[in-house]
């Protein structure tokens, strides 16, 4: 665990995130993307194939692969960061792994069949995350009783899980999943509530940005509205404990956590 919030830029390399010029210019554009993401300070660059917005479509492995790994192949050894996979689909993350990516983030925080496995036999670092439901339909009614207790039930199973399979906990961060099977209360609640996961000693990623959470607090304003709600609501999160923060907007995160870092810090 460092010792001051680092930052996850977030790649998608779905159709509609880059260019239509063809797969050649869809590679290149996220390839320069993630370059520019680790000039601006970028600690980790997460790169996605599928989509996971509430009812996105779901993505063939062949899809899946053939968007990630030209550009994962292309950065590994050119930057030096590490690259994680975003994918759930354990061939996905063999194939990742094997071409550079040294981390798993899953969205369904290792419940597909075979990823627990596949992770382990890996042996790489992962990223768990909560969600209820699942993408095509998490947003429906999402419901809790008591929404900080459930996710750490579920936290404290897939350590579990993780352990039975030779995961270590050094090798695990915890993502309360915003957004994803949770509704506006439910978010603020994990948002303000986020230090409570320390008790698993393990690193929590907070992944606020640009999400629907942020443009409802800003009176439903548009994704391309949402970048300084979205960095005000990492810093919250940097102040609430968490230890990454997976950002679109890499240097206005940096900058907004460099100054929270300095004036906490500051001494005459
Ligand atoms: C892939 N993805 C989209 N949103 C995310 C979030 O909040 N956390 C993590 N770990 N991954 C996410």
């Amino acid at each position: 665990m460092a010792d001051h919030p680092i930052i996850m830029g977030v790649l998608n390399i779905t159709p509609d995130s880059f260019s239509d010029g063809g797969r050649f210019f869809e590679s290149q554009n996220a390839i320069d993307q993630a370059i520019l993401m680790v000039e601006q300070g970028a600690d980790i660059i997460d790169i996605g194939g599928e989509s996971t917005r509430p009812g996105a479509p779901d993505v063939s492995e062949e899809d899946e692969l053939n968007r990630v790994l030209p550009v994962i192949e292309a950065l590994s050894g050119n930057i030096n960061v590490p690259i994680s996979i975003d994918t759930s689909k354990p061939v996905v993350m063999k194939r990742a792994v094997e071409s550079g990516a040294s981390i798993i983030n899953d969205v369904f925080a290792l419940r597909s069949d075979g990823a627990l496995e596949m992770a382990a036999s890996l042996g790489v670092d992962v990223c768990l995350m909560h969600m209820q439901g699942n993408p095509r339909t998490m947003q429906q009614n999402p419901r809790y009783d008591d929404v900080v207790l459930e996710v750490k039930d579920f936290f404290a199973e897939r350590i579990e899980a993780c352990a039975k399979v030779g995961i270590k906990p050094e090798s695990i961060t915890l993502d309360p999943g915003f957004g994803f099977g949770k509704n506006l209360a439910h978010n603020v609640a994990l948002l303000k509530n986020l230090s409570e996961f320390h008790e698993f000693g393990v690193s929590i990623l907070a992944g606020l940005s640009r999400k629907s959470m942020i443009g409802a607090l800003l009176g439903d304003k548009e994704v391309d509205e949402r970048m300084i709600g979205s960095v005000t609501a990492a810093l919250i999160a940097a102040d609430n404990g968490a230890d990454i923060i997976r950002a679109h907007d890499v240097a206005e995160t940096r900058d907004a956590l460099r100054v929270w870092e300095r004036i906490k810090n500051f001494r005459e």
